[in-house]
């Protein structure tokens, strides 16, 4: 083999190796330095014969390239790794610590409200808020319960001036007053929301939550009444079949009104909606009096319509297997952790309210 061949497989064979900077620094210098192999065998080139010279000179420089070449790339590739590392290991974390935090939890008189939102929603109506402190006039007054009349004591009022004009609301029915008065028929709306009365034991709160539904349009009857709170109870229950009655009533705002029973019966100590024997008195309604459509300047021998009014804590203590109303205000988290819901699971018809 010649020298030249010797120099080139030598060479390749230590630079096939993992080398690190000073390593490949001296096979540089092995080769390419004052002594180093290459170099000498340009100092040969002189000595040899005319004919032998041109060839050899060749073959040197093609090695030489090679090999400078071959060393170029693998210092290329050495650098780069050792800065690489040097980022990485000076890298600077510029992002902030994560804070600590405790999952919320929907209370479960929203998650109902919620939920009740949704299933009327499904048949056509919006919803409607409205201020918790009203004036007499859309409380009282507006539905055809004036100054005189009896039933303002059945309502045990948080006044909050002498005079009697501005108050806690009593119902959501302020709601639909102001909605019917801002624009015209027809109104298909629910009101969902806080109201207040002056009454505290084991199963009233002063503060309570109402959702009252207001549907007003040419032919709207009791009948549709019927259907419409059969399928609100169906739905909110989340069972295919119920029990429900109509029981006379009285309020000032309808004509004629009732109250609703649902029947339910206890097994195992939990209760059952929709069978056996017992009633469980769960709303009121009616269809609106004329007198309260002319407050608001709709015309009652052209329009008509029902109303109905449900009080929200109860439907979700029974729903959710709460017993003491009190719990609801305690602002417990223990309680909320426990009875809370996921706020990513949001209430939706089709998907089953309360999974
Ligand atoms: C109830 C029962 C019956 C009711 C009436 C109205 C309005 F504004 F249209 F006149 N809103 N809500 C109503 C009717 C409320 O609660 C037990």
């Amino acid at each position: 083999m010649s020298d030249l061949k010797k120099i080139k497989e030598e060479f390749l064979l230590k630079l096939k190796k993992k080398l690190n900077l000073s390593e490949i620094n001296q096979i540089k210098s092995d080769l390419f330095g004052k002594n180093g192999q290459v170099s000498s065998q340009f100092k040969k080139i002189g000595t040899l014969a005319e004919s032998e010279r041109k060839k050899f000179a060749s073959d040197l420089n093609i090695i030489k390239d090679e090999l400078q070449s071959l060393i170029n790339s693998k210092m290329d590739e050495i650098q780069s790794a050792e800065i690489n590392e040097k980022l990485e290991k000076e890298k600077i974390d510029i992002t902030l610590p994560e804070r600590p935090f405790v999952k919320g939890k929907i209370h479960p008189v929203s998650q109902t409200i919620d939920e009740i939102s949704s299933i009327f929603s499904e048949i056509g109506f919006s919803v409607e808020e409205g201020p918790d402190v009203e004036n007499e006039y859309n409380n009282f007054t507006a539905l055809n319960t004036p100054d005189n009349h009896p039933a303002r004591d059945m309502h045990d009022t948080f006044y909050l001036d002498e005079k009697k004009e501005k108050l806690l609301r009593t119902h959501t029915s302020p709601v639909q007053i102001r909605t019917m008065l801002k624009s015209k028929p027809p109104f298909k709306i629910i009101a969902p929301g806080r109201t207040y009365r002056s009454d505290s034991d084991q199963t009233h709160s002063p503060m309570f939550h109402q959702v009252e539904g207001l549907y007003i349009d040419k032919d709207i009857n009791m009948g549709h009444l019927k259907g419409c709170l059969n399928y609100f109870i169906k739905e909110f229950f989340e069972v295919d079949k119920i029990k429900m009655r109509f029981r006379p009533s009285h309020f000032p705002f309808t004509e004629p009104s009732a109250e609703v029973d649902i029947g339910y019966k206890i097994k195992d100590g939990r209760i059952i909606i929709g069978e056996g024997d017992k009633w469980l008195e769960i709303l009121g309604c009616g269809m609106v009096h004329p007198n309260v459509l002319k407050n608001v300047k709709v015309n009652p021998s052209k329009f008509q319509g029902y109303a109905f009014g449900i009080g929200i804590d109860r439907l979700a203590m029974l729903k959710y297997g709460i017993n003491d109303l009190r719990s609801f205000f305690d602002c417990d988290y223990r309680w909320l952790n426990h009875y809370g819901f996921d706020p990513l699971d949001v209430p939706t018809n089709y998907r089953g309210l309360s999974r």
